[in-house]
């Protein structure tokens, strides 16, 4: 074999059958936890911090934080996949599961679509059904700590079998609307969908996102 040969060999990966089952098209496994948003990092006084309900619901609810801790917990285990091409395998959040907070709250959706408010203004809208399974938590801590400010303390959703920019963190409003429309990433460019395993990356046509972009990103 020449060294040509050799060297082509060695760019090849050598692929575990579990990480490709594990790991979306086009995205490349990290240790460490990426930071990713818009704008500043909100500073929080939680006796008048509030999560509200409201949109097309039999009833709206306003909920402080001390509502929400006192409901049902549970840690959830699960890979993430950012659309910038990261992904990080067993990622455990811990805080209310979505059905048990809609048990929690008693409250009757009449649309079928959410669109989730976090701040500073930043919007992701997702399918009901997207959000009405056992893995989607609103998620107050990491690994056992409480989430660190900038990665979306006091509460954040996550929502792993989708692209992480669905994941809204800084969470203060979840909205039920009865007909889907984009959220911010989804206004600009992103898929309404989002989802990694079908490559639900952009709208129309491909955004260059150069496969080491994260790499520039801050980390926790
Ligand atoms: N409020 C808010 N939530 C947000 C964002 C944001 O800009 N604002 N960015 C999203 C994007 S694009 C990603 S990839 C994840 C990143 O979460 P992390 O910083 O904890 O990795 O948060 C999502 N949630
Ligand atoms: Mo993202």
């Amino acid at each position: 074999m020449n060294k040509a040969d050799r060297i082509k060999q060695m760019k090849v990966p050598a692929v575990d059958p579990a990480l490709a089952k594990r790991l979306p098209p086009g995205q490349v496994l990290t240790e460490r936890f990426p930071i990713l948003h818009e704008g500043e990092v909100p500073e929080y006084d939680m006796k008048t911090w509030t999560l509200r309900v409201f949109g097309e619901v039999d009833r709206e609810v306003t909920l402080s934080y001390e509502d929400i801790l006192a409901m049902p917990q549970k840690t959830v285990t699960r890979d993430i996949h950012c659309v910038t091409r990261w992904s990080r395998f067993d990622n455990a959040f811990t805080g209310v599961g979505f059905r048990d907070f809609m048990q929690a709250i008693g409250v009757e959706p009449r649309g079928s679509y959410v669109m989730l408010h976090g701040d500073h203004d930043y919007t992701a809208n997702l399918a009901l059904s997207d959000l009405d399974r056992d893995d989607v938590l609103l998620a107050h801590s990491f690994e056992g700590e409480r989430l660190t400010s900038k990665h979306g303390w006091p509460l954040r959703m996550v929502v792993p079998h989708l692209y992480f920019w669905k994941s809204v963190k800084w969470l203060r409003g979840i909205e039920f609307i009865t007909e889907n429309k984009p959220g911010f990433w989804e206004q600009n460019g992103f898929h309404i969908n989002g989802d990694p395993f079908l490559e639900e990356r952009f709208s129309g046509e491909a955004l260059p996102i150069p496969e080491d972009e994260w790499e520039r990103k801050e980390f926790d």
